[in-house]
């Protein structure tokens, strides 16, 4: 269990992510918010606290892997690695401009820190799953992680890399599902719904799946990630119950996917972002 103080340091690592994820995403004018914001405290547990990586060595042999499969949360990634130290936080503020080293999508050649490339949804699995079965192959005790969208879920290729990490026995890969209700063109369960869940998926895939009852607080997520470490003999599935857009005032209340807002609605987000930050420091 985290002691009082690491939950606290994760907590205030959560909101800077956020700070820092709209800051980035102001410097283009528009971008994917919500499914970034979503996202912020399973980035801070995991390069916080989980994940072994080194900031000074991105390509280190020995690291634990990161694939973001749902590639358009970029800017949270971007926000998370510049905060953790592989490159200054600034300079992400680039985003998706002319000669900038950080695309909409996530992509390993132009940005330090990214294992894999993704954008196409779905393919963020299959590769993960790849570098799950390398490293096992290889005697490598290292996790892979890969976060994949509720409405990432729909597609096909999912379902493929889901079939072969059990049949493979991938137990040093943790899948967390960013299970925010929502997608492009509304709401999962008007697109396409998952009938019994997503996590019941999984379960008859063959995974372990934990439920997690609030994917937005760094414990819960933090003893999902114990837990899995524990599992032996298959993969594991966490399930976040997130909300789209946490803490950004123009995204939250809509859950909305992608946003342009206008100047005075981005310098509201980001004052009400950098109070909250203020306010979880002081506690
Ligand atoms: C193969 C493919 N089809 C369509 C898209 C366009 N697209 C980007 S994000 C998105 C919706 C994804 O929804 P979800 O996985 O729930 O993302 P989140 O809400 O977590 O941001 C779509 C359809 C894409 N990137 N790749």
């Amino acid at each position: 269990m985290l002691t009082e103080k690491r939950v606290h340091e994760l907590k205030v690592f959560a909101e800077e992510i956020r700070v820092e994820t709209l800051k980035i995403i102001h410097s283009r004018g528009f971008g994917h918010v919500g499914g970034s914001m979503s996202l912020a405290d399973a980035m801070a547990v995991l390069y916080g606290e989980v994940m072994n990586v080194r900031p000074e060595e991105p390509r280190w042999e020995d690291r634990d892997w990161f694939v973001l499969s749902k590639g358009h949360g970029g800017p949270v990634m971007y926000a998370t690695l510049g905060l953790k130290g592989f490159y200054p936080v600034e300079d992400a503020y680039t985003l998706n401009q002319p000669h900038t080293r950080f695309p909409s999508h996530t992509d390993r050649r132009m940005t330090l820190g990214v294992d894999l490339t993704t954008g196409s949804l779905g393919q963020g699995m299959s590769e993960a799953v790849g570098a799950a079965l390398a490293n096992k192959m290889k005697g490598k005790t290292s996790h892979v992680f890969v976060t994949v969208g509720d409405g990432e879920a729909d597609e096909g290729q999912i379902w493929e890399g889901a079939q072969f990490a059990a049949h493979y026995k991938l137990d040093h890969l943790i899948c967390l599902i960013d299970d925010n209700k929502r997608q492009l063109d509304g709401t999962c369960e008007q697109v396409m719904g998952h009938a019994k869940g997503i996590g019941a998926k999984f379960d008859a895939f063959g995974w372990n799946v934990i439920n997690v009852a609030d994917g937005n607080d760094v414990s819960q997520i933090y003893d999902a990630v114990m837990a899995a470490y524990e599992t032996e003999g298959k993969p594991t599935c966490i399930v976040l119950n997130t909300i789209k857009g946490k803490g950004a005032t123009f995204a939250e209340p809509i859950g909305a996917h992608s946003s342009q807002p206008s100047e005075e609605e981005w310098e509201e987000a980001i004052k009400a972002a950098e109070e909250r930050l203020a306010a979880v420091r002081a506690q």
